[in-house]
């Protein structure tokens, strides 16, 4: 069984279409999200860190507002500012733009313990490599420090596999009661995604895009 691993449903509700009956169940684990510009390193790190949690495969679900007239904010801190500001605010701030252009990203990690294609660089090739060439510790002299510390980086080294997506919108006043965060401020093609039932907004979003590329993948594994 894989596992999705977020405190939102909504995001289940939009996976389980792409995904055969019965195949995935929400994993409510609140993983550690490191600051960084990129939503790739964040699932990276979510991933391998609710693979040891779950002890299965999972599939972490890191996505952002890309406003372009504010150099790409709040992108990867998007779930803060929601909670602080609120989406009302992010709507009146961007009203002031000239360019209210944004985009919504979605990346998504997959981890289940084994070894494969990895994703390429940027993402934190160094990182495992090095982990890598710290080996996995002696396992005669467990419960050592160091041998700790070895496994921990050995840990770090699992491959995470991820899959991106991406849909180009505006911001604009509030409309439509579906969806969730910031779809009713975020409009394609004339409609808000909270106009959108779950099937419409799927067909062309961040995460349906992503998803159809983790489904191709996951079906042939
Ligand atoms: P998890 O991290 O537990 O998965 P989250 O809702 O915090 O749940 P993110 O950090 O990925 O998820 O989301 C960042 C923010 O973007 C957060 O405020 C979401 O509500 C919002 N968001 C993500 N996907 C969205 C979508 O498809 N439509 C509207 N808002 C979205």
């Amino acid at each position: 069984m894989l596992r999705y691993v977020t405190t939102n449903p909504g995001k289940v509700r939009e996976a389980e279409c792409y995904l055969p009956d019965g195949s995935v169940d929400q994993l409510d684990f609140d993983y550690t999200e490191i600051q960084a510009e990129e939503l790739g390193p964040i699932a990276a790190r979510g991933a391998r860190e609710a693979y040891h949690h779950a002890d299965g495969p999972v599939l972490v679900d890191d996505a952002g507002l890309f406003i372009e007239g504010l150099g790409g904010f709040p992108g990867p801190y998007s779930a803060y500012v929601e909670e602080t500001l609120g989406i009302d605010r992010v709507h009146e701030i961007a009203d002031d733009l000239d360019d209210r252009r944004a985009a919504f990203r979605c990346t998504l990690g997959y981890c289940d313990g084994d070894a494969f294609a990895a994703s390429p660089d940027p993402v934190d090739r160094g990182e495992r490599t090095a982990a890598a060439a710290a080996g996995p510790g002696d396992a005669a002299s467990a419960g050592d420090a160091t041998a700790d510390s070895d496994e921990a980086a050995a840990a770090d080294a699992l491959p995470v596999k991820l899959f991106e997506g991406y849909v180009p919108g505006r911001i604009v006043a509030p409309r439509g009661d579906g969806g969730f965060g910031y779809d009713p401020i975020f409009e394609h093609d004339g409609e808000t995604f909270a106009e959108m039932d779950t099937d419409r907004k799927n067909a062309i979003s961040h995460r349906g895009r992503a998803l159809e590329k983790f489904a191709d993948w996951y079906a042939e594994r």
